[in-house]
């Protein structure tokens, strides 16, 4: 400690002295306040200290920081007034969350904090889309992310080390490593000696630093700053540590032998320090006794303002309100100038038209750069917009959803592009809890659209054929598109690319190459929640949406006696209910036919909804086609079995006899 030291500053070890002891006072007070049944949930934080105040004090004040649940001193170093600290862990209005989410789990952007969501790792792609937004604005600035060593175990890390070391993004990463994940001992948790010997396997430099010097932290990581921020690249760091109490305050500390914390008790980092600065003379008895006073009567202040101000009153509206950011719409007009192309050209329009008009969109995926694209959609965007915008990834769907959080955190809107839509099912956990919960959660949007190359027709099997939309439909907070013509197709991509919200665009492979239409030339765009009335009847409503719509065309083609209106639903969230409802006023009898498997579809949500808004128009029940209940095949004998495009008619005429 103390040739390391020399080099700082009376001043800054003081600080850093009083920056220790503000959580660890505030813990000692929620350790109280637990017993008397006034604080819930605490994870404790106590001995691992230094961690926290030590990466928050090398940072810049505009650098952001992504601390987890034992990171107090993140904040308290941050100077986020402790009455709103208090008010967010006890609910109240003055936190950060309306109530809606607790303890850590919360941003700021007040203060360049992001707080994690539970499942610990999506943390560590945030900061790798953080740390790309300054790295294209060329700012010299990181980012620093932690992670407990049990989290090292989720492919979110070595997703997110991979990324960082690839694009060389200045990203801290620090493992605080404090034996124990819940009851898991590191033996049980990783096999190697040390967990910074991983930063070899990615390229990346890393470091072993004593977790409980505050000094050693402090200098070391000022250097390693200092030297990212001029010569951007990431850095893996171990802190050892300990947690010297339970995993939270309820589940005790059974299963760690006592030796364990008699050994690390010694070299409690508060304690330490505080012995040295004694022994230099920088800090004696009353100076210290002083402190420990001013900041008690800071936290006694500030728990009386939380106390006395009143709880949270629900509010229905408030709460359905906050789910989206508010985005007002913006109408572009579709030229009268039109082309003849195919869906797949009018997505790529509709993209590269938008790159044009947004210099801050950025688009991920993979084989997407030079390559095209599995699909060709992004052919010759290279060239036209450069790779820093046009980014090949590594195969790592998690993390690039999370990264794409990260830069909207930054201000960048993103397209992620699923090689298939399949595949979203590795990036599925960062976009049911991160992108969709987030403004609900701290009123932060997720700029990001994450288009869908999906659908059945092309005998791919099980995993490059599905059509999912029912994962996400159920999802509050995201947004799900699913056009059936190239011209819907570009407007609404336009759309999506210009809402805040996270936006799930479905693109039916099958329609890619098969269906041409007269285009409009220009930039323009198709509002969300209109339904396209595409064809006008009066004996039956059909709704579909994607690949379904035309399956419906061909059997009206078909049938030529049959009069019906065909719905395209176009956007399935939001939903145009009022259009169903005025041609289920006029026809009496309604068909939806849906790609998917029936179960948990569209379809049955939507009958619902026309059972109980409609009976009274109904003259037949709600008719719902599907594809039966299995995965999908692959033969072509068995994918036309599997698909409702053959029942489709036969229902139909069923439902005209009723
Ligand atoms: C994906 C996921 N799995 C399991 C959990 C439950 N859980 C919460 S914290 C935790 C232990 C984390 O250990 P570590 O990363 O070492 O951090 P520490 O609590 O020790 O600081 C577990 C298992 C979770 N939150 N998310």
């Amino acid at each position: 400690m103390e040739v390391q030291s020399q080099i700082l500053s009376q001043d800054i070890l003081l600080d850093l002295y009083k920056k220790l002891l503000k959580p660890r006072l505030i813990e000692e007070k929620m350790l109280i306040l637990i017993r008397q049944g006034k604080v819930s949930k605490w994870f404790s934080g106590m001995g691992q200290e230094a961690i926290a105040v030590g990466v928050t004090s090398i940072l810049h004040n505009d650098e952001y920081i992504l601390p987890m649940h034992r990171n107090l001193g993140v904040f308290t170093s941050r100077n986020i007034p402790l009455s709103r600290l208090f008010s967010q862990w006890q609910g109240k209005p003055n936190g950060f969350t309306k109530g809606r989410d607790r303890s850590f789990h919360f941003g700021t952007q007040e203060f360049n904090i992001v707080g994690m969501i539970s499942h610990l790792g999506p943390q560590l792609g945030i900061a790798d889309g953080i740390a790309l937004a300054h790295k294209l604005r060329k700012e010299n600035k990181i980012t620093a992310v932690f992670t407990g060593e049990g989290a090292t175990s989720e492919g979110d890390f070595h997703e997110a080390l991979n990324v960082a070391a690839v694009w060389d993004l200045p990203v801290m990463f620090i493992i605080e490593n404090n034996g124990y994940g819940l009851s898991t001992p590191t033996r049980e948790q990783y096999k190697c000696e040390n967990l910074a010997d991983k930063g070899i396997g990615y390229g990346m430099e890393s470091h072993i630093i004593d977790g409980n010097n505050i000094v050693e932290v402090y200098t070391k990581l000022h250097e390693i700053a200092e030297d990212m921020r001029q010569n951007p690249h990431p850095v893996l760091i171990e802190m050892k540590t300990f947690r010297m109490r339970g995993h939270e305050e309820a589940s005790g500390t059974k299963y760690i032998p006592q030796e364990l914390f008699e050994e690390w008790k010694i070299k409690d980092p508060i304690t330490r320090f505080n012995n040295y600065l004694t022994e230099m003379g920088i800090l004696s008895e009353e100076q210290d006794a002083q402190l420990k006073k001013e900041i008690k009567e800071e936290i006694d202040t500030h728990w009386k303002i939380t106390q006395d101000e009143a709880g949270l009153e629900a509010n229905l509206e408030t709460e359905l309100n906050d789910v989206y950011k508010p985005y007002e719409y913006q109408h572009f007009e579709a030229s009268t100038e039109t082309k003849n192309i195919r869906f797949i050209d009018a997505i790529s329009e509709g993209l590269k038209q938008s790159f044009e008009r947004h210099e801050n969109l950025i688009i991920m995926g993979q084989d997407i750069a030079e390559y095209g694209g599995a699909f060709k959609v992004t052919e010759g965007f290279v060239d036209a917009f450069g790779k820093e915008r046009v980014r090949n990834t590594p195969i790592c769907e998690s993390i690039i959803v999370s990264s794409a959080a990260g830069l909207s955190i930054n201000k960048y809107k993103s397209v992620v592009e699923m090689q298939f839509a399949d595949f979203a099912s590795t990036g599925f956990n960062p976009i049911v809890n991160l992108l969709a919960k987030q403004h609900y959660r701290w009123g932060e949007h997720a700029d990001v659209v994450v288009r869908m190359p999906c659908g059945a027709g092309s005998g791919a099997g099980p995993f490059h054929s599905q059509t999912n939309e029912a994962w996400f439909t159920k999802t509050p907070g995201l947004k799900v598109v699913y056009p059936a013509f190239p011209a819907d197709a570009k407007g609404l991509l336009n759309t999506a690319i210009n809402d805040p919200n996270p936006v799930i665009f479905f693109e039916h492979k099958n329609l890619y190459r098969s269906k041409s239409q007269d285009v409009p030339a220009n930039y323009y765009t198709i509002p969300f929640g209109q339904a396209s009335l595409i064809k006008e009847g009066n004996d039956v409503t059909i709704i579909s949406y994607g690949a379904g719509v035309h399956w419906a065309l061909d059997t009206l083609t078909n049938n030529p006696s049959i009069s019906a209106d065909l719905i395209d639903l176009r956007t399935l969230q939001p939903l145009d209910y009022e259009t169903i409802r005025k041609s289920v006023q006029k026809t009496n009898r309604v068909v939806i036919l849906q790609e998917d498997s029936m179960f948990g579809g569209i379809a049955s949500d939507l009958s619902a909804w026309i059972m109980e808004n409609c009976f009274e128009y109904l003259d037949a029940p709600v008719k719902r086609v599907a594809s039966i209940e299995t995965p999908i095949p692959f033969m072509d004998n068995l994918e036309a079995q599997y698909l409702p495009k053959e029942r489709f008619e036969k229902e139909l005429l069923v439902l005209l006899q009723f």
